[in-house]
């Protein structure tokens, strides 16, 4: 299993606040990726750094990963995203090791990546995405 370094930061914001407004000073960019998921209910509006993303997340409904963590926690980090060479493989490694993952095969993610979470449970706390990007 290769990690490739930090693929984006995760954040849960609710949609009527000034997140977006704010890293867009911040990072000066006025143009960022929008993208809807509806399979993971969430929408995304990412932002490069230059070594790594920002991933804004809203919720798109009541059921979303997003507004469940809003309800319980209050904005912030959400999870942070590794990228991986080959997730099949490092899904395989991990389950040897007795890591489990959320899901027992990849789904597509923003950006047509493929993806797989570990649970905050098993990693200590914070969700860990795995993503191998496809395009
Ligand atoms: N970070 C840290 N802890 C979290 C968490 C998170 N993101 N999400 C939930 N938890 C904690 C809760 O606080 C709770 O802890 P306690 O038992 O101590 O209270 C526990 O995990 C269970 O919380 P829950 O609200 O009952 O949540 P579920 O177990 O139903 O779901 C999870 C949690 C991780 C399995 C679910 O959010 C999931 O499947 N996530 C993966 C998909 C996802 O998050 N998609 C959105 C992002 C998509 C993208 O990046 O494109």
């Amino acid at each position: 299993m290769k990690v490739l370094g930090i693929e984006h930061i995760g954040l849960a914001v609710a949609g009527d606040s000034k997140a977006e407004e704010f890293w867009r000073t911040l990072l000066g960019e006025s143009d960022p990726v929008r993208e809807m998921v509806a399979e993971q209910g969430v929408q995304t509006t990412i932002f490069p750094t230059g070594k790594g993303k920002i991933e804004l997340l809203e919720g798109l409904d009541e059921h979303s990963p997003i507004t469940k963590y809003l309800q319980k926690k209050g904005a912030g980090v959400h999870h942070i995203c590794l990228e991986v060479n080959n997730i099949a493989e490092a899904m395989a490694e991990l389950r040897n090791r007795g890591i489990d993952l959320i899901y027992a095969e990849p789904k597509t993610g923003a950006e047509g990546y493929l993806i797989n979470f570990i649970h905050p449970k098993v990693s200590g706390g914070v969700l860990v995405e795995l993503a191998q990007k496809t395009i």
